[in-house]
């Protein structure tokens, strides 16, 4: 079927060719985030293609995760990305300067930062996923989840012990890379004060050649900025105290917080069936109480919206964007309060917005002056955000919030290009089409 002149597959279509993008991008350890824009791996993205992949073999599935468990630093951190061979991306290994890293993994060469904690999220999803196919399969999915659990709370306890401190009890960031959403307007005012030094090594970026326009993509002044904190963490050693004292960036980041809080819950849930040890789990528990505080306390006390803090300029920033809706993720809002950011949600600035292509929240509101409707992270929809607050809503037990994210979604990418992200009037697929997580947030959507 067709509308306006977009292709809408049907459902076990989109599913089979949601398959085919995971296995096409496969290498057999890892699969890659995207053909030919990112051909590594990177951190928040395999957990969701892990969970993707469970619907269509669950070895392969736990195998994803091994494999960036394996580029786990002896610290606890989990790393953004993985190096395969490849060296058609920038910044590559040499450039992070990780390799001097006492605390990196041998054989493995990775970047030297963080991404948003999603994997225990990912984990309990492919345990699920898994349970409901065979008992053979849940075997698979359970062992898989007794050897991962230390690995995964050891990474919780480096984000608790480096992080959560000097930025109101929000999770600090120190690039824009960590949050995920790397050119968010979000991210404009802290950027400002980032004055990259006149000894910035040269360079020359990758990612412009291979999207049709490089207008999509984050500007060059944007990119100085981002290869200057690179420098930084270099000369600070990537030693993470370090870091945090040195870095021209340090934001605590409200929608990393939330997912932190979510994650550090269902962790603690996933170690009590597994019989990890009660001390432990009741760690996570708290962590994840702190963390779930911090958010609702980031709240505007007019608008209700949830707020990153600038802890260089000591100030709150008032952004747009769909962070502003992270206490819907771990809750802890009092219920008038969250009743007032769920109905903003679905009014006419987000969701109900009557032009959207597919009745969910854009990165940044249509109403905002930030908005740009085919730039990254200033305005296009995501479908991986999409299922993460859908799968949070199910979580909370807002099932008819939960089914039509899950619907809306499959409308958004139900032309079957797996865009990275989409224009959110046009549907109109952007970035990098075949996305790895998109294809596989979709077949989860769809199984
Ligand atoms: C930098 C892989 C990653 C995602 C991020 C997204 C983008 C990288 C880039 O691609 O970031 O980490 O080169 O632009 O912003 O969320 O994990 O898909």
């Amino acid at each position: 079927t067709a509308t306006g002149n977009r292709v809408a597959h049907r459902p076990t279509s989109l599913a089979a060719r949601a398959a085919t993008v995971l296995r096409d991008n496969d290498t057999g350890s890892l699969v890659t985030a995207s053909p030919r824009l990112y051909p590594h791996m990177w951190s928040w993205d395999a957990a969701f293609i892990a969970m993707g992949l469970a619907h269509i073999d669950v070895h392969r599935a736990v195998r994803e995760l091994r494999t960036l468990l394996a580029a786990q630093w002896h610290d606890g951190m989990i790393p953004h990305i993985v190096f395969t061979g490849d060296d058609d991306y920038f910044p590559g290994p040499d450039r992070w300067g990780t390799d001097d890293a006492p605390q990196r993994p041998r054989d493995v060469r990775t970047s030297g930062i963080c991404q948003p904690p999603v994997h225990a999220i990912a984990l309990r999803r492919i345990i699920d996923t898994a349970r409901r196919t065979s008992k053979a399969d849940a075997a698979i999915a359970e062992d898989f989840a007794r050897d991962a659990w230390p690995s995964l709370r050891r990474w919780h306890r480096w984000i608790a012990r480096h992080r959560m401190s000097g930025a109101r009890g929000l999770v600090t960031i120190v690039h824009g890379w960590e949050s995920g959403m790397d050119n968010s307007p979000r991210w404009d005012a802290p950027y400002l004060a980032v004055r990259p030094g006149a000894d910035l090594p040269p360079y020359v970026r990758l990612d412009v050649l291979k999207v049709d326009d490089p207008g999509q993509r984050p500007s060059d002044d944007e990119y100085d900025r981002y290869l200057w904190l690179v420098e930084q963490l270099r000369r600070a050693g990537h030693q993470p105290d370090r870091v945090v004292e040195t870095s021209a960036f340090l934001v605590g980041d409200v929608f990393v917080t939330a997912v932190f809080a979510l994650a550090s819950e269902t962790l603690a849930d996933l170690g009590a069936e597994l019989g990890a040890p009660a001390a432990e789990i009741a760690e996570l528990r708290k962590w994840a109480g702190q963390a779930r505080d911090a958010t609702a306390r980031s709240c505007h006390p007019e608008t209700g919206k949830a707020r990153d803090f600038d802890v260089h300029a000591g100030t709150w920033l008032d952004t747009d964007s769909l962070a502003a809706f992270s206490p819907l993720l771990c809750g802890g809002l009092p219920a008038a309060a969250e009743e007032r950011l769920v109905a903003t949600l679905d009014g006419p600035a987000w969701s109900g917005h009557p032009d959207l292509i597919a009745a969910v929240p854009p990165s940044v509101s249509p109403h905002s002056e930030d908005f740009d409707p085919r730039q990254y992270w200033r305005g296009p929809q995501w479908p991986v955000l999409i299922w993460l607050f859908g799968w949070a809503f199910g979580l909370r037990g807002w099932e008819r919030h939960a089914s039509e994210f899950r619907a809306q979604g499959v409308h958004l990418a139900s032309d079957g290009s797996f865009g990275e992200y989409y224009e959110p009037f046009t549907g109109e697929p952007l970035g990098s089409p075949n996305q790895s997580w998109t294809a596989a947030v979709v077949l989860d959507w769809l199984c």
